[in-house]
């Protein structure tokens, strides 16, 4: 069983990024420039947004963070988005999710300027990854993807089957694989909630990707030996053992389940990186237009 390093291959990539931002700060005598708009107080939330801030960091890109109260109003938070939209010296943003319940996610993300949508949600974005035209990918599927590459495994041809079905993960990532391209030409089931025989249906994956967001949902007896096993899962929960009492686990029983597969992604360490890293591309996409002019 070899494990997938989402950490190390994330801080390989940013480390080969240094030089380009360095080139591209020569030529354009600026910085790109990703923004974050974050809503309320939920510690994991502020968490991944800091990951975001010091990868930025790391690679030399300007990172500026909106923090709004929990009980702004729809109309003011797409105010707010609106002057990002406008502002010419961000060349990407993102609203952190979730959001408070009050605030509509689907009016939020049609509010986002699909040349700046660095997360890849707006439909504009999805579309056009559906049809395989230059977008910029979500950030979790963009990272399975190269880790995928990276760690050289094989999907085309190889039954890969998806577990959740939501907007960011599930099904973007289903589509991604079975797309003619280098990380594609697979053959996909999603499964879900209303799924029958998903232990079945597991079973016969050459590579399972488990985004269900149900800590231990994929446990050894549905991986088939030998299965690549991307888990993408970030849930924490209490452990009485430890003093910060709770940690984080995926979706995967990794115990039981990296003894029988061929290469694993840890939660955490494995996709979550990885994610980040997926937002450091697209924005260096978006500072130097390769996607939209
Ligand atoms: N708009 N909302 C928007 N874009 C996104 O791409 C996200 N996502 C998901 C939640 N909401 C979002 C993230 O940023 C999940 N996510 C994310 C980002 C980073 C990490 C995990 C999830 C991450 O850095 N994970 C670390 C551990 C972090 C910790 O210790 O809490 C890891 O090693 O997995």
């Amino acid at each position: 069983m070899k494990i997938i390093d989402g950490k190390a291959v994330s801080e390989e990539l940013k480390n080969s990024m240094k030089q380009d931002v360095l080139e591209y700060k020569q030529k354009f005598e600026r910085v790109p420039h990703l923004a974050a708009i974050l809503v309320g107080d939920n510690p994991a939330s502020k968490a991944y947004v800091s990951n975001k801030v010091k990868s930025c960091d790391q690679v030399g890109f300007k990172s500026s963070v909106i923090t709004l109260p929990e009980d702004i109003s729809e109309d003011d938070l797409i105010s707010e988005i609106e002057k990002l939209n406008a502002d010419k010296d961000i060349d990407g943003f993102i609203v952190q999710l979730p959001l408070p319940k009050h605030i509509s996610e689907v009016r939020v993300t049609l509010a986002i300027d699909h040349k700046k949508d660095v997360d890849g949600f707006h439909p504009i974005n999805f579309g056009r990854m559906a049809q395989g035209l230059p977008c910029y990918l979500p950030a979790t599927p963009y990272g399975i993807t190269m880790l995928l590459d990276r760690y050289n495994i094989e999907t085309a041809g190889k039954h890969v089957v998806v577990v959740g079905r939501s907007n960011i993960v599930g099904t973007p990532i289903s589509i991604l694989l079975s797309r003619k391209s280098k990380i594609g030409d697979a053959t996909v089931t999603l499964t879900h909630s209303k799924t029958k025989n998903l232990h079945y249906i597991v079973q016969q994956a050459d590579i399972v990707i488990a985004a269900i967001g149900i800590p231990g949902f994929v446990t050894a007896d549905m991986i088939k030996d030998g299965a690549v096993v991307i888990d993408v899962g970030i849930n924490r929960v209490e452990d009485d053992q430890l003093t910060s009492g709770s940690k984080l686990v995926g979706d995967v029983d990794y115990e039981g389940v990296s003894k029988k597969s061929s290469f694993i992604t840890p939660v955490p360490g494995g996709v979550g990186p990885m994610t980040v890293m997926g937002l450091i591309m697209n924005t260096f996409k978006a500072a130097q237009k390769t996607i939209y002019s």
